[in-house]
């Protein structure tokens, strides 16, 4: 259903759309049952045929169960959809699963940079590629974020990842994903950040490691980027070369 809607292009995008799935079946039913009833009882009730309304204090045992038997069900499904939540919760935000990669991301007012580890495939070397609003992730490779911000609250959103995160200034915050489809999505800035909030947004490329390596290739120098240990070691682990 979701899918219809944005690509779902990570490998949690389905469990977090399962998410939405319950949350909108069970509501839906109850909102379309409670919607009907009152139309119902409007029309069943209608000044025309019933001229002298009924006052009902709903303290009778009779009238009570109409309020705990539905209370009770809404009850119920709260708890399905909790279990639901708490479990994608709890993979996406509690588990940092084997990372292959590491990015650095850091909230401007008003735009997104992006440092990547560059050739030696390590953050925080002299050969770190860093972009502004342009993500370049390898398809099928877990990456873990260190989100930061330079000013204010920003967050950082990949909705076809079924991502968010909040960058708080002071803060480095980490998490992960794995992209599972090649394609160009955006990176919107889903926090009130002033001004040109709504011209904060990035674009991510989840690239084949053929084309990973080549966009790399055009940031670094061609004396810097031999050797390529890191994308020799990402095209090694996807069986590329
Ligand atoms: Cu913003």
């Amino acid at each position: 259903m979701m899918e219809s809607l944005i690509a779902a292009a990570s490998s949690y995008a389905g469990q977090i759309d399962q998410v939405t799935h319950v949350v909108a079946i069970l509501g839906g039913f109850w909102l379309l049952l409670a919607e009907a009833a009152l139309f119902y009882f409007v029309f069943k009730y209608r000044r025309s045929r019933n001229p002298k309304a009924e006052y009902i204090t709903g303290e009778t045992k009779q009238q009570m169960k109409w309020i705990h038997w539905p209370h009770n069900l809404v009850l119920l499904c709260d708890i399905v959809i909790l279990v639901f939540a708490v479990r994608a919760w709890y993979h996406v935000k509690q588990e940092m699963p084997p990372i292959d990669e590491e990015v650095r991301v850091v909230g401007h007012q008003w735009a997104w940079e992006f440092v990547h580890s560059g050739p030696d495939g390590k953050l925080g070397t002299d050969d770190d590629v860093s972009v502004v609003d342009e993500l370049h992730l390898i398809v099928n490779k877990t990456y873990k974020f260190k989100l930061e911000a330079a000013d204010v609250l920003h967050s950082f959103s990949i909705p076809a990842f079924r991502f968010k995160q909040d960058a708080v200034p002071g803060r480095q915050i980490s998490g992960w994903f794995k992209p599972t489809k090649t394609g160009q999505y955006d990176v919107p800035c889903s926090q009130m950040c002033g001004i040109g909030h709504g011209i904060m947004g990035g674009q991510v490329y989840v690239h084949t490691p053929e084309e990973y390596r080549q966009w790399l290739d055009s940031k670094v120098p061609k004396s810097a980027s031999l050797p390529v240990k890191g994308v020799d070691r990402i095209a090694m682990n996807q069986g590329g070369m």
